[in-house]
């Protein structure tokens, strides 16, 4: 029978670089051909062969609710008819960043932008503006979208900024940023006590998705906190993989139970805030928010940016996850997920560690959990590839890397659990032992 995914794919290589339009989806990592999507509906999608997959993956977070979610669909629809885009301020952007601030009380004020990576390129910006400072600290591991300044890998040691990840990055772009390690206290208080007083924001994803599933620690944050308050940094949490993705009140609010009074200074959001629909937003204080255009020096800018449509795709889909009992669902489900998964894995004598935290997961084939990038890299990938493949075969669709974490929405059902549970048994067995 042909394979019509195959068919799909090289005719996309063609006229699209690679065939996809963001690199993560062409399977390079783990080979084969990448699954083009048919529809989608609740837990599942189909591919062009018709074959039904559970999705893991739900556009890497904003199908929290699943898909085509009749209130949402509703709600997008009506806005369509209303028209697409104005170029021109609507109610519904301001009941929109009304909603989200409702949410997220570290923040007084937001702009809404279309992508996560537009958001974190302008909360940058702003950072450096608010503070007359240009340099600034990431931390390897951590993925912020692909704005220049932002793409950039850890160098040897402290002194070394500004080392690109990217070609058509030029140096002098790159040079004012630090790359630190993940959860490593004694290099963090080294870079503040060397460069504090230079340093605009530290920016950091809370729970780091984008080397799976990798928890700053609370010592770790409590620190990152203490030294920007110390040095005039500003604490940039990027939450557009967490933010109303592991708690109602984001990845910020998991952080404030365990360190009192704990708020980051800005905030950057994206997926879930547009319930799969193109759009972000960054925000924080007003004294901050206030200096971009057109209050302020800080010029920032978009078309589309809180587009009509958009904004009601993601208004719908916030209603429905403030909604009383959703997330003890939702993470109930979640961790029914890892608890199967652990379990099967010890069952079949293989190396084997998850997380989870409300709907995001993430596993690791090592017997414990990484708490930084080169740990995360020891992981197996030949064996992940195989558990990948395996589970693909079986309609089970995880995230096509191991570097990858992985998403759970209201939609999937405890019978999707016990079948994804079922399906890593069987591709447990096959792996053999270590
Ligand atoms: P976008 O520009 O892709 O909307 O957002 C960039 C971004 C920023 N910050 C964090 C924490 C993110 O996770 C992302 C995007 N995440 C990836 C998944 N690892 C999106 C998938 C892709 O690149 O195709």
């Amino acid at each position: 029978m042909t394979d019509l995914n195959q068919t799909l794919f090289e005719r996309a290589a063609k006229v699209i670089p690679g065939g996809v339009n963001s690199p993560v989806r062409a399977f390079r990592a783990v080979g084969g051909t990448p699954r083009f999507v048919q529809r989608a509906q609740g837990a599942y999608f189909w591919d062009a062969n018709g074959k039904r997959y559970i999705d893991y993956i739900g556009s890497w977070g904003p199908m929290i609710l699943g898909h085509g979610h009749p209130a949402v669909l509703e709600a997008v629809q009506k806005a369509a008819v209303d028209g697409f885009s104005f170029g021109a301020p609507t109610e519904r952007e301001v009941e929109l960043a009304e909603a989200i601030l409702a949410q997220v009380p570290s923040m007084d004020m937001v702009r809404l932008v279309s992508s996560g990576t537009e958001a974190g390129m302008s909360a940058l910006r702003l950072a450096r503006g608010a503070t007359g400072r240009s340099k600034i600290i990431k931390f390897e591991g951590c993925y912020h979208g692909h704005a220049d300044a932002l793409l950039v890998k850890a160098g040897s040691g402290l002194a070394t900024f500004g080392n690109p990840t990217s070609a058509g990055v030029p140096p002098e772009v790159v040079q004012h940023t630090l790359v630190l390690e993940y959860n490593n206290i004694p290099q963090l208080e080294e870079a503040f006590a060397l460069h504090g007083k230079e340093l605009a924001l530290l920016m950091i994803e809370p729970i780091a998705g984008n080397m799976n599933f990798v928890r700053a620690s609370v010592p770790f944050m409590k620190r990152c906190r203490e030294l920007c308050t110390q040095y005039g940094a500003l604490l940039v949490f990027d939450e557009v993989m967490t933010g109303f993705r592991v708690a109602l009140g984001s990845a910020q609010s998991v952080y404030a139970k365990e360190i009192p009074g704990f708020k980051p200074d800005m905030t950057v959001l994206g997926k879930v805030i547009g319930g799969g629909m193109p759009l972000a937003a960054f925000g924080g204080p007003r004294e901050i928010m206030q200096q971009l255009a057109p209050t302020g020096p800080v010029y920032q800018a978009g078309t589309l940016s809180g587009n009509p449509v958009a904004t009601a795709c993601g208004l719908a889909t916030l209603k429905e996850l403030s909604k009383p009992g959703f997330w003890d669902a939702l993470s109930k489900t979640t961790q029914s997920l890892v608890d199967g998964l652990s379990a099967a894995a010890k069952k079949a004598d293989i190396p084997f560690s998850a997380d989870c935290q409300g709907g995001m997961f993430g596993f690791f084939l090592l017997p414990e959990l990484p708490q930084n990038y080169a740990k995360v890299m020891t992981s197996d990938s030949p064996r992940f590839n195989k558990l990948f493949h395996g589970l693909l075969d079986r309609g089970v669709y995880i995230a096509p890397a191991l570097y990858e974490a992985g998403f759970v929405s209201a939609a999937h059902s405890e019978a999707d659990i016990a079948e994804t549970v079922q399906a890593a048994s069987e591709v447990f067995a096959t792996l053999g032992k270590t």
